[in-house]
Parts: C-alpha cells; sequence; structure tokens
C-alpha cells in the first residue's frame, strides 16, 4: 500500500513586520487528511523587485512564532498578582464580557477619559492598525496614545522642511554616484538595501557612512564618520558651511525652492570645520572631504535613518540633515534627494466604517506611560487596553513602566499573540492573530508597494484579529457593529507598485518651497546634551529580532558592546560580568569588547526580553523617558552610564 503524502499548497502573502522591506513572501503549508492546515516552509514569493527571491533569517523561522509553545491560544484571566503571570483559561464571552463591565462602570464614575487605547500595532497589516478596535475606542472618545516612541520626531522634522514630499524611491539608489548613509544600520534593519547600494558602487558610486558604529556599511564604505550621538546637527551645519565658501551651495535652485536659507546658513556660519570637530568627535579633514566629495558628485543620494531621532537633538538634527539635498540641489535625478520612509496616505487601504459620532478624545504619550500612569498620579486612567504593543520591554525607564503597569487600579487588557513581558501584568490576556491568519493589505515604508495579506492557515486556537476584537467589544458595549469591507484588496497575487513621482520634478513641498526655518522652531540649533556620565549608551535594531519580536526563540545576548580603550581605561576584559549603571538603574550583563563603536559609547541591543536578564530589568531600565524638543519623540540614546566589574 502507498503512503499518500500530505497535500502541499504555496500561498503568497507578503510580510507584515515592523521592518522597512515588507517582502513579498510565499509560505508552503501542509494540508493534513482532515483538512488542518501548518505553514512548514516560509521564503520569498517572485515579483517584488526589493525583496528580489530572498528573505531575511528571522522570517524564514516565523513560524516558530506561529507555533510557539508560549502562543497564547485561549483568553486568560489573572489569577496571580500583577507581575506573576498567573492565570486561568477563560472563554471569549468571559472575556469579553468582564472588559466590556470594567469599561461600562470606568466610563460612568470617570468619563471617557478613563479609558486609554494603548494601540501600536506597528507590526500589523493596514486593517489591523486601524481596526474596529481602533474605531470603538474613537467612538467612545477614549484617550489614546501618541505614536512617540518611534520616527516620531524624524516625521516631524520631515513634515517640517519637506513637507508632503514623497521619500526618493530606494530603488533609484542604484544611480547615484555618492550615496550617504545618515544614521542607518540598513545592513541588520532594512536589509535589501545594501545590495542596491552595492549596485552602484560597482558603477563607481562612493558610500560614506555617518554613524557612531562602524557597522557592515561603514566597515566597507569609502569614508566613515563616526559621529558621537545627539551631534548631527552640528555635522550638517558644517557641511553647509563648508558649501557656502567653496560653491556648494545651488543658488538658483535654494532661491526657487526654498525658504530661510539665509537664516539657515547663518547658523552654519558658527559651524567652521575645527568647531564642528570638537563637537562631533571627528576630524576636520573628515568632514572637509564628506562636504566636497557630496559639493561634487552627481546625483548624490541621501538615505537618512532613525538614529539622529533618538536623543534631545533630535529634531534639529534630522531637519539639518534633511536640508542639505535642498541646499545643494541634490534632486530631480534619478539617483539623488533623499530616502526616508516611503509610508504614503494615498495608498492606506479605505474602508466604509458605520458612521460614528466622534467625540473629541485626549492623546497621552505612549513613551512616557511609566510617567502618566505612575501609581499616585491624578490621570483619570482606570483601563488600559494594550494591543500590538509590548511597552513593559520596550518603553524607557522600566522600574517607572513596572510600577504603572503593577496598578491594581488600572484594569489592563493585552491583545498578544505570545505571552511577553507585558502579558505578565495583565488582567485579561487575549491571544491575537498572526498574519498568517489573516486576510489584509499591506503597504511599506521601505519601498512603494501595496500588497495583499493572505489567510494562510486558519487561526491558531482561539485567537482573533484586532478587527474581531473590535467588532465583539463594541458589541458588548452595544454597537450593532460588524466589521466593515475592505475597499482595496488586490485580486492579483504580487505587489502592486504605487507610482508617486521624482522629488521637485513631479512631487513638491509646500508650494515648491522646502522650510529650512521651522515657524514654531526656527533654525536647527544644537544643544549640548548634558552627559552626567561619562558614556553613552545607544540600542539600536538586532539582526535576530523585529523590536521585542522572536526573542522567545532566539534572543540576542544581554550584553555591552565597548570600545577597546574605554575597556583598558577600567581594566575590563571581554566576556566580563560588568554593572551597568546610571542614576536611573543598573543592570548586569556580559562585557564585549571590539572597536566597532566609538570611545565614549557603549552599545546593547534594543528588544531584549526581561526574562533574558538575571536581574529581570535589560538595557530601558536606564534610558530616561524625556522627550525631543520638537515634538516629545522617545530619547532613547540620551542614555549616560558608567561601567565596572560586576
Ligand atoms: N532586524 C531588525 N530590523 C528592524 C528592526 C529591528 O528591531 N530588527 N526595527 C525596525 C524599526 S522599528 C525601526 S524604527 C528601524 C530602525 O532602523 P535604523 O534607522 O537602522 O535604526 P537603529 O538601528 O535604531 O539605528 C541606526 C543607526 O544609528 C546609529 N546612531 C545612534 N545614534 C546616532 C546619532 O545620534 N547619530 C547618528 N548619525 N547615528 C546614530 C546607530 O549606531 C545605528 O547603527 O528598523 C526596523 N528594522
Ligand atoms: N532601548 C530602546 N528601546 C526602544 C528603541 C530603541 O532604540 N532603544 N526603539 C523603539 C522602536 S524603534 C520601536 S518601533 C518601539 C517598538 O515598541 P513595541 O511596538 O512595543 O515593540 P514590539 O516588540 O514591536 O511589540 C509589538 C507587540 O505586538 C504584538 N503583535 C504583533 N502583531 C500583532 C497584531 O497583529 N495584533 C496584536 N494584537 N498584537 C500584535 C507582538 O507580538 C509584540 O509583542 O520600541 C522602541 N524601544
Ligand atoms: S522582516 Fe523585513 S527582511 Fe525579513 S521578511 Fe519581513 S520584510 Fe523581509
Ligand atoms: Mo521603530
Amino acid at each position: 500500500m502507498t503512503q499518500l503524502l500530505p497535500a502541499r499548497e504555496v500561498v503568497t502573502t507578503a510580510c507584515t513586520l515592523d521592518c522597512p522591506d515588507t517582502c513579498s513572501l510565499a509560505v508552503t503549508v501542509e494540508i493534513g487528511a482532515g483538512g488542518d492546515r501548518r505553514i512548514v516552509d516560509i521564503d520569498a514569493a517572485p515579483g517584488n523587485p526589493l525583496t528580489d527571491g530572498w528573505i531575511c533569517a528571522k522570517v524564514k523561522r516565523h513560524m516558530r512564532r506561529v507555533y510557539a509553545p508560549e502562543r497564547v491560544t485561549t483568553p486568560l484571566i489573572r489569577v496571580g498578582a500583577k507581575g506573576e503571570g498567573r492565570f486561568r483559561i477563560a472563554t471569549w464571552d468571559e472575556a469579553i464580557g468582564t472588559i466590556a463591565d470594567r469599561m461600562r462602570e470606568a466610563i460612568g464614575t470617570a468619563g471617557s477619559d478613563s479609558i486609554v487605547a494603548f494601540t501600536y500595532n506597528s507590526s500589523a497589516g493596514a486593517v489591523e492598525r486601524a481596526s474596529t478596535t481602533e474605531a470603538l475606542f474613537a467612538a467612545l472618545g477614549a484617550a489614546h496614545v501618541e505614536h512617540t516612541i518611534c520616527a516620531h520626531t524624524a516625521g516631524a522634522s520631515w513634515d517640517s522642511v519637506l513637507g508632503d514630499l514623497p521619500s526618493a524611491d530606494p530603488l533609484d539608489v542604484v544611480h547615484a554616484s555618492l550615496v550617504v548613509v545618515w544614521g542607518a544600520n540598513p545592513t541588520v534593519s532594512n536589509t535589501h538595501f545594501p545590495p542596491l547600494v552595492q549596485q552602484a558602487v560597482a558603477r563607481g558610486a562612493r558610500v560614506v557612512v555617518i554613524d557612531p558604529r562602524r557597522t557592515a556599511m561603514a566597515d566597507r564604505a569609502d569614508l566613515h564618520l563616526a559621529v558621537r550621538p545627539g551631534a548631527d546637527t552640528v555635522l550638517a551645519h558644517a557641511i553647509a558651511n563648508h558649501w557656502q565658501h567653496t560653491g556648494g551651495i545651488d543658488r538658483a535652485f535654494v532661491d526657487a525652492h526654498a525658504e530661510g536659507a539665509d537664516e539657515f546658513l547663518a547658523e552654519s556660519a558658527r559651524w567652521t570645520l575645527d568647531a564642528a570637530a570638537e563637537v562631533t568627535g571627528l576630524t576636520a579633514d573628515d568632514i572637509a572631504t564628506l562636504a566636497d566629495w557630496w559639493r561634487t558628485s552627481r546625483p548624490a543620494m541621501l538615505r537618512i535613518g532613525w538614529g539622529p531621532e533618538r536623543n534631545a537633538n533630535g529634531g534639529a538634527s534630522c531637519r539639518a540633515i534633511l536640508a542639505l539635498p535642498v541646499l545643494g540641489g541634490h534632486v530631480g535625478v534619478p539617483g539623488s534627494g533623499v530616502i526616508g520612509s516611503t509610508g504614503h496616505g494615498d495608498v492606506r487601504p479605505r474602508r466604509r466604517w458605520p458612521t460614528i459620532d466622534r467625540p473629541a478624545r485626549r492623546t497621552l504619550p505612549l513613551h512616557q506611560v511609566g510617567r502618566w500612569m505612575a501609581p499616585g498620579s491624578d490621570d483619570p486612567v482606570r483601563v488600559l487596553f494594550v494591543q500590538g504593543a509590548n511597552p513593559v520591554v520596550m518603553c524607557p525607564d522600566t522600574r517607572a513602566v513596572m510600577a504603572a503597569f503593577s496598578r491594581d487600579d488600572v484594569f489592563t487588557v493585552v491583545h498578544e499573540q505570545v505571552l511577553t513581558d507585558t502579558t505578565r501584568y495583565a488582567d485579561v490576556v487575549l491571544p491575537a492573530t498572526t498574519a498568517f491568519e489573516i486576510d489584509d493589505v499591506v503597504t511599506s515604508y521601505g519601498s512603494f508597494t501595496v500588497q495583499p495579506v493572505r489567510a494562510v492557515i486558519e487561526p491558531v486556537g482561539e485567537s482573533r484579529s484586532n478587527d474581531e476584537v473590535g467588532v465583539a467589544l463594541a458589541r458588548a458595549l452595544g454597537f450593532d457593529w460588524t466589521a466593515p469591507p475592505l475597499d482595496v484588496v488586490a485580486d492579483d497575487p504580487g505587489p502592486r507598485v504605487v507610482a508617486v513621482g521624482r522629488q521637485f520634478v513631479d512631487t513638491w513641498p509646500f508650494e515648491g518651497r522646502a522650510r529650512l526655518v521651522d515657524p514654531v522652531h526656527g533654525v536647527p540649533r544644537h544643544v549640548p546634551l548634558e552627559r552626567s556620565m561619562p558614556l553613552t549608551l545607544i540600542s539600536p535594531a538586532s539582526p535576530k529580532l523585529i523590536n521585542s519580536m522572536f526573542g522567545e526563540f532566539q534572543s540576542p545576548s544581554a550584553s555591552v558592546l565597548m570600545h577597546p580603550d574605554d575597556a583598558a581605561a577600567r581594566a575590563l576584559q571581554a566576556g566580563d560580568r560588568v554593572r551597568v549603571h546610571n542614576a536611573q538603574g543598573s543592570i548586569e550583563v556580559a562585557l564585549d569588547v571590539h572597536d566597532a563603536t566609538r570611545p565614549g559609547v557603549v552599545v546593547m541591543s534594543k528588544g531584549v526580553w526581561l526574562r533574558h536578564h538575571p536581574e529581570g530589568v535589560g538595557v530601558n531600565a536606564l534610558t530616561p523617558d524625556t522627550g525631543d524638543g520638537l515634538v516629545n519623540g522617545a530619547c532613547f540614546n540620551d542614555t549616560f552610564v558608567e561601567i565596572e566589574r560586576a
């Protein structure tokens, strides 16, 4: 008798994770005798020029999350103390009924301001981001969190200087003769971008990387400027000033297409090469070389990352950096301009919402939850609904966040895929689907594409989407809602490319003019950072994770990287157990010693789960909950520490 092999099917979908690449995926499922479907392989699908036939190692293993032992498969209700993570299994009816009761009670006694929608969903598809959960909280007039934790400062800076101007197309970087990668680590965080840069290099392009660390791209670059964190404003002004003396300012373009250039350049004049070298920790020669290469290379492409934004000078730095392609007239031809986030309003899916009243809502800064929800604070919050976020790991000042989440007078719901450090503090945990379990659509912040997302398998366990949770809760609260249909789900399985046009040719900032001076905040000006301790601790993206996702099965080590000179000065060696501390906190980790970071700058990965640290807290025990001066964006890299042997 021949044994029947299980049937296999390959489904085309797309990656919805918080990564600029938004790869097209081919997912192989095995279909059992009873019709049950199980993911057995995840790889690239053809047809997406950025994906180019390969995906990252993380998502090749994404099924380990889908079928993780930590996966939440039923609603759970807390039985232990907050933080203990002890729960009993509950039905959906009981869980939704309990949440609805607590919400009604809170609204009745303290008004809708007492309900806080702590929704982020940056690794979800477009429908799941703007789901019925969001519509419900809008209809209730609940408080919502402003997404201050990431890209808030960079985004506001772009809006300030370039208005609605879309990013240059990352695919166009192949045409550049100079590529300036400023505060980005694409090898890790936008992994399909470096091969495009290599194509430009093969045609003779130069590459400059501006980063306190010698990243993989910096290692291969023609020039690496290991700037001090938070000093980019000064570097940008020094380049502009050098251009002013060497004919690098494109006067005709600036007169036609920029406002505030004279005022901007007056500030730049303060930053001679020597003055800038002092503050940035660079040599005057290197700054001049970058300025000269940029002045004489056409087309030149700037790729700005999210490194420059994460400090108190973040807004000033991003605005000053974005002024450079305008001042130099580096726009208008393929391979020129600036690549930022390609996220674009026109490609969001449209849904037909029920007609709802939308009462005014108050806004709370996401990254400061440890402050506004601190025990004893006078904020009216009574119900906190967390969805698509892991604040106990990812928000700054972990001890304050833990204290806030430990409050017994705040009823906390966490809608999650897996049991995280945040679910430990939940009164109710609701099981969430992954993007392999529902239909959706996804746009991208690193390419101009829209792609359908397919339900490859049935929802695991009793998990439900953000949309379904919103509907269930809305109905329990007396709204007669069903999920509204989606107006745009492409029928074809592949990516659709959205044409956006070329900067300053087809697309324009404000009435054709960039604003080098912000109407409220003026000229971008560097403010010296108050370094209370000798070492600056930065915490960039890790190749093993997307933020904290996948930390359940492949965690980066809980370690800190230090330059050999700093280690020698402290008589420390690689492998030592060390204590990283400042006035806010102290953590014990292993020491790595390598010259891939500049002296004075130490590095830990963002997103490591608290359980991987011996004392149950990680890097964010040390990061401040302060905000940047432009829009109160998170300042993770304003972390000043000392390190000694544990
Ligand atoms: N594998 C993986 N990919 C990811 C993510 C992930 O966690 N893992 N996260 C995703 C998300 S949410 C985001 S926002 C993006 C982030 O993508 P990136 O923009 O690449 O952000 P980071 O890794 O935070 O930092 C980028 C670089 O900035 C440098 N840097 C730090 N401070 C400064 C500074 O003051 N000035 C300058 N010039 N450089 C500085 C750091 O050393 C780092 O190499 O990546 C996305 N992609
Ligand atoms: N020290 C330090 N900390 C940082 C940063 C830093 O540079 N340094 N950078 C920050 C950055 S760039 C960012 S973007 C933030 C990220 O902060 P968070 O968004 O809080 O971090 P994530 O790990 O992405 O958490 C998202 C959670 O949502 C869950 N999830 C994913 N998809 C869905 C879904 O469809 N529905 C539901 N209900 N849940 C879902 C995931 O399982 C995951 O636990 O962290 C910031 N934290
Ligand atoms: S995480 Fe990024 S690189 Fe990896 S598959 Fe998803 S989109 Fe592609
Ligand atoms: Mo982010």
